[in-house]
This record gives structure tokens, sequence and C-alpha cells, in this order.
């Protein structure tokens, strides 16, 4: 009886098994980035949740090669948060559900691609032919 009870329980952890979430800082520490830098091994159907935890940001998909400003709403087949602000003890999330595991590149879009340009970006699924070291080397021009 106690055995069939902890198979039945494991069962039922099955379905939230199979998407993982990533959690990723947006301004943590009041500085002008995401924290992890970058994400590897996110398939459709995974998860990324920012959290949001100072000043007013957003994390907004763009371009490999031209990543500053990225373009509102982000780019095609992309995602963008929108602008999200940290006041007092209030940290706003977002949540993106991956569509595939294509890699990805985004940046914060405030202030006309100034925060990116401090380098203020993030990947998901770099390669070893596009890095996320040369992505943040485009972004800071
Ligand atoms: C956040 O930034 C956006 C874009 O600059 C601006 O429109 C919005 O008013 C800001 N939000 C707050 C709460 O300051
Ligand atoms: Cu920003």
């Amino acid at each position: 009886m106690r055995f069939t009870s902890i198979v039945a329980a494991a069962l039922a952890v099955v379905p939230s098994a199979l998407a993982a979430n990533f959690a990723v800082n947006v301004g943590q520490g009041n500085t002008f980035a995401f924290n992890p830098t970058s994400i590897t091994g996110a398939v459709a159907g995974d998860t990324i949740t920012f959290t949001f935890m100072s000043r007013n940001h957003s994390a907004t998909t763009t371009t490999f090669t031209t990543p500053c400003p990225p373009p509102a709403g982000g780019v095609p087949g992309g995602f963008d948060t929108g602008f999200l602000s940290a006041t007092g003890t209030t940290q706003p999330q977002a949540v993106v559900t991956l569509a595939s595991g294509n890699t990805q590149w985004v940046a914060c879009r405030q202030a006309g691609g100034a925060h990116c340009r401090m380098g203020m970006t993030f990947a998901v699924n770099p390669t070893a032919e596009q890095t996320y070291e040369q992505f943040l080397a485009n972004a800071r021009g």
C-alpha cells in the first residue's frame, strides 16, 4: 500500500518534469546585466522566468550582429517582456515560454539602446560559431 502511493506520486510529477524553467535575474545588485548571461540546452516548451530586480529594464530579442537597440516587440519569432520596473520591494517577473530551442539573442531596450551598449545582454543557446562573448562585443560596438 505504501509502495503504491509512492509510485502514484512519482507519476504525478512527470508532466512538469518535461519542461525546464530557467531563472534569470535582470539588474541584480543595481547592475546593467542579466544573470546568468546565457543558458544552454533550452528546448521548445521550456520557460525563462526573468526577475526584474532594479531600475526599469526589458528582455527583448534582437540580432546577433546589430544588437542595440533591440526592436520593440523583439525580432520575428522572438519575444519582448516590455519594460518592467522594480520599485521598493516589488520585483516584477515575466515568464517567457520558448517556441523552439533555436538560438536567441536578448538585450534590454531601455534608453534607446544605452543599456544594451553597456553590455546588458543575454543569450539562449549560443553556439560555437556565434558565442555569447562575440554577441556582447557586438553590443558594446
Ligand atoms: C520604464 O521605461 C519606459 C521606457 O523608457 C517608460 O515608458 C516607463 O514610463 C518607465 N516606467 C516607469 C515606472 O518608470
Ligand atoms: Cu535596461
